[in-house]
């Protein structure tokens, strides 16, 4: 195993590696930014590499200085986590070429799965099912037309170098075509540098299931089952789970040998994800390949007993994958709630601040995998994802009703958060029944945020603890921390039972 290893990521992923590390017996050095100079991976690192200013090009997203921040610490390997450089062919071989072990898969396989016009051929040659559609670039808008005749509307245009939505158009009709194709151009010249589009039909409402793959240097190539994502706002995940209700074991094994079958294509090692879309008659579809380690491993995690990024760590320094594809199956139900610094009733705003307190979910089947603490800055330099919070049950009811009973007990002051909007979804009929698909959040949203929020006592409770700890301050200099957590204790209490208004203004009264 390495000795030292740099994280070149921030927040919960950041500390989430150097958890690993620490269990497999390896330091971790952190990387840190202006704004992160008292953030929590940086506490929870064995040593610490000022990177730059805030603005994450001119710190997370620099190459160079991360790796000579490796080489002046001694670290071995770089782990990349997801977003900044975790899935750049270009950093990948830089790392290599400066002597390091680059965790994650070869610069490559990065390459080989780049461009989903690449990924759709690899996938066609490796008898992987595609969506219908073309593997060339488009030339012009008559060469589209002629294909939407032949695939029937409605089309989908997409960028060749596109991901995670960008340079997408959705083609209805004939006259839509040439503006939508413009429209995709451009947008694709804009955020990658490539306006190449080509088509694909649209599928309507499929579900959005993606499968977990692992694979070590000596050959052995796993499908660790899949994960459902379809909850989804504008390609944000908010919440995932596995397995997924739509998956049988049969179509299990199906749509993990094609995850294994591309992912040999592509030449891949270490921790993988192949996407798929699934429709309404279980057929799937493969979308792209993510190479790096995803936001939601932790379901995979619990579900397999297989801690994922210890083993990116252990196959990225030569270990051999004990597992054999027959030893795996799914045991239980996990679920995983993106704890973000965003207000749901506001439309999803940002929001920004200190965090003032934190009490963070514990108990049976429960999993905090955070970025913050008490005292942490919030602001819009990075992501807004604050933490995840993860549970586990032998099924996906008990699953659902202890994240509820999770996100009871979760208390983040200072901030708005998507706490209540988890806790709605929760205690949706649909999302209970899973009857889920890529539309269902959008559809569902309004529903979702305009019921009363449940946090609505909590927050004027919110408001009495701060108004306790101005008077306990003025007197004695009590923990103000202790006074706002007792005023949120009794209103968490409150909010746990079913009330009518009279008896919670009752028992605002006896707060105040
Ligand atoms: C699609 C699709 C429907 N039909 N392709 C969006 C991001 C990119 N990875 C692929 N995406 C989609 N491709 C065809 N042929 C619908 C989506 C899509 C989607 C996919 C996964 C998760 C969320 C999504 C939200 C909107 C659209």
């Amino acid at each position: 195993m390495f000795r030292k290893v740099l994280v070149a990521n921030r927040g919960e992923i950041a500390v989430r590696v150097i958890r690993a590390c620490h269990e497999l017996g390896a330091a971790a050095v952190a990387v840190y930014s202006d704004a992160d100079a008292r953030a929590l991976h940086v506490r929870e690192a064995d040593e610490a590499v000022h990177i730059g200013a805030s603005p994450s090009a001119e710190s997370y997203l620099r190459a160079e200085r991360i790796i000579d921040a490796a080489r002046r610490t001694g670290a071995e390997a770089i782990h990349p986590g997801y977003g900044f450089l975790s899935e750049r062919e270009v950093f990948a071989r830089a790392v290599r070429d400066a002597g390091l072990v680059f965790i994650g898969p070869p610069a490559e396989a990065i390459a080989a799965t780049g461009t989903k016009t690449a990924a759709r051929k690899l996938a066609i040659d490796a008898r992987v099912p595609v969506v219908p559609g073309t593997t060339e670039p488009l030339r012009d808008a008559t060469q589209a037309r002629d294909i939407a005749r032949e695939f029937g509307f409605p089309i989908l245009l997409k960028a060749a170098a596109g991901g995670g939505g960008r340079g997408m158009r959705v083609v209805r009709a004939e006259s839509e075509l040439s503006a939508a194709l413009d429209a995709a151009r451009r947008e694709a010249s804009g955020a990658f540098g490539d306006d190449a589009v080509y088509v694909e039909k649209y599928l309507e409402g499929p579900r959005h299931v993606e499968v977990q793959v692992l694979a070590d240097t000596h050959g052995t190539l796993l499908s660790l089952g899949e994960r459902e994502c379809s909850v989804q706002r504008r390609h944000q995940k908010m919440i995932e789970e596995a397995p997924s209700v739509a998956v049988t074991s049969e179509l299990r094994r199906a749509m993990g040998d094609a995850a294994v079958r591309f992912a040999a294509a592509a030449g891949y090692v270490n921790a993988g994800t192949c996407e798929f879309l699934l429709d309404r008659d279980g057929r799937f579809y493969f979308l792209e390949m993510n190479t790096r380690i995803q936001v939601e491993h932790p379901v995979t995690e619990l579900v397999t007993g297989i801690d994922l990024v210890q083993w990116q760590l252990r196959v990225a320094a030569g270990e051999r994958l004990p597992f054999k594809q027959e030893d795996i199956a799914p045991r239980g139900w996990a679920i995983e709630c993106r704890i973000t610094s965003e207000d749901p009733s506001g439309g999803f705003l940002p929001s920004t601040g200190r965090v003032r307190y934190l009490h963070a979910p514990s108990g049976p089947g429960v999993r905090w995998d955070g970025g913050i603490e008490a005292g942490s800055e919030v602001g819009l330099f990075y992501d807004a994802m604050l933490a995840k919070l993860i549970v586990w049950a032998p099924t996906r009811t008990e699953a659902i009703e202890r994240m509820r009973r999770a996100l009871l007990e979760l208390t983040v002051d200072g901030l708005e958060t998507s706490r209540g909007f988890h806790l709605r979804v929760m205690e949706d009929p649909e999302f209970r029944r899973g009857e889920i698909d890529i539309q269902w959040l959008e559809r569902r949203l309004q529903s979702l945020v305009s019921v009363e929020p449940p946090d609505a006592l909590v927050r004027d409770a919110a408001i009495i603890g701060a108004l306790i700890a101005d008077r306990e301050r003025s007197r004695s200099r009590p923990n103000d921390a202790a006074a706002v957590a007792a005023a949120r204790s009794s209103a968490a209490t409150a909010e746990r039972r079913s009330d009518d208004a009279w008896r919670r203004a009752g028992r605002l009264e006896g707060l105040r």
